[in-house]
């Protein structure tokens, strides 16, 4: 097991909500691309995600030069603090033409609107220096269940897969799962269904994945088994590291929020594949809560990262030799015991 190496910290702009829902208006006033920039620096991450629009705000109203050209200022920015742009992931799920599923709608035009996002935010990802794009397909499935052909789906998401790889020779595209909301039932709910897909492509080592606890919960699975699963294939890019209060709405919750345990096996199953060790960032996809008061308001990020970095400790200091015994004697009752005696603390 990694005994020494450090992680490197990250998370977006989206990351400093301003507590609206469904039901009732934001409760913190906004705060500018700046400021959140700031924060970020203020308190020692090291990384910052970015939806394409966040890096380049209405880009679909902009023209290839004028993108260009914001994209480098953002990219001097960045430089002059020493952040780097971990990965730029297309807004597939705003614009008129995505309503019916981006990639997979069933309009011609539509279907080449998403893929031609795409590829510009290929390009931003570029001038932002990272050759990472992140997928979350938030509405690649069907509003009536007849109205498509999820086999039809498939090809059409490897179609945008293949656009992209050809359009820049070094992309990697990491798939980032969910299995519902927006949508009923997304069309890749699982790790398994994103790499299946991937294997697809004329370039499957270029098409990875990223796990968000979060979106594993909901989909009924053990964030730490995704993991453990995505790293035998080599193909786990990235991490949104949250919570989830079982099956209900995403509430991507600080990290070890709802279960400890489920957080310390999730941080051990990193740990023991070396996450972290070919460049990839430790992100947080969390928000704060409604009730959070403006002077809180990076709480949940700095208390994430604070459990993740005590969870690292415990991982460390995991009597692994006596694990191995019980293991041995397939005594997981007191291996049960163990995990949990450790989490605890002393008495
Ligand atoms: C929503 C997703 C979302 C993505 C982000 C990057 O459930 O987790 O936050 O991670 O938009 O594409
Ligand atoms: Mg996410």
């Amino acid at each position: 097991m990694a005994k020494t190496h450090a992680y490197r910290f990250c998370f977006g702009p989206w990351n400093i909500s301003e507590g609206q829902d469904p039901y009732g208006p934001p409760t913190r006033p906004a705060k500018s691309f700046g400021w959140k920039l700031a924060q970020l620096k203020k308190h020692g991450f090291d990384a910052m995600m970015f939806h394409d629009d966040d890096a380049v705000p209405e880009l679909d109203r902009k023209s290839e030069p004028q993108i260009r050209r914001e994209a480098n200022a953002l990219k001097r920015r960045l430089d002059d603090l020493g952040i780097a742009a971990e990965m730029v992931a297309p807004r597939l799920w705003f614009a008129p033409e995505t309503i019916d599923g981006a990639y997979t709608s069933n309009d011609a035009k539509c279907r080449r609107y998403a893929i031609d996002r795409s590829l510009r935010c290929i390009d931003i990802a570029n001038w932002l220096g990272t050759d990472l794009i992140v997928l979350w397909l938030a509405r690649a499935d069907s509003y009536i269940r007849e109205s498509k052909d999820a086999a039809r789906g498939v090809d059409y998401l490897v179609e945008a897969l293949e656009r992209m790889l050809a359009h820049d020779g070094r992309v990697r595209i990491a798939i980032e799962p969910k299995p519902n909301e927006p949508m009923d039932h997304a069309y890749l709910p699982t790790i398994g269904h994103a790499l299946a897909v991937a294997g697809l492509t004329s370039d499957p080592g270029r098409v990875g994945c990223l796990i968000e606890s979060a979106h594993a919960i909901l989909a009924g699975l053990d964030p730490a088994d995704e993991i453990d699963f995505a790293m035998r294939f080599g193909k786990l890019w990235s991490v949104h590291l949250n919570d989830q209060n079982g099956l209900k709405y995403d509430q991507d919750r600080p990290f070890g929020n709802v279960s400890l345990r489920s957080a310390f096996d999730q941080v051990r199953a990193l740990e023991r594949h070396g996450y972290g060790k070919q460049g990839e960032y430790v992100c947080f996809d969390v928000h704060p809560f409604r009730t959070t008061k403006p002077e809180h308001w990076m709480d949940h990020l700095l208390n994430s990262r604070r459990t993740f970095l005590r969870l690292v400790e415990k991982v460390r200091s995991f009597d692994e030799k006596q694990t191995q015994k019980l293991i041995a004697a397939r005594n997981y009752q007191a291996l049960d015991q163990l995990v949990i005696e450790h989490l605890l603390g002393r008495a």
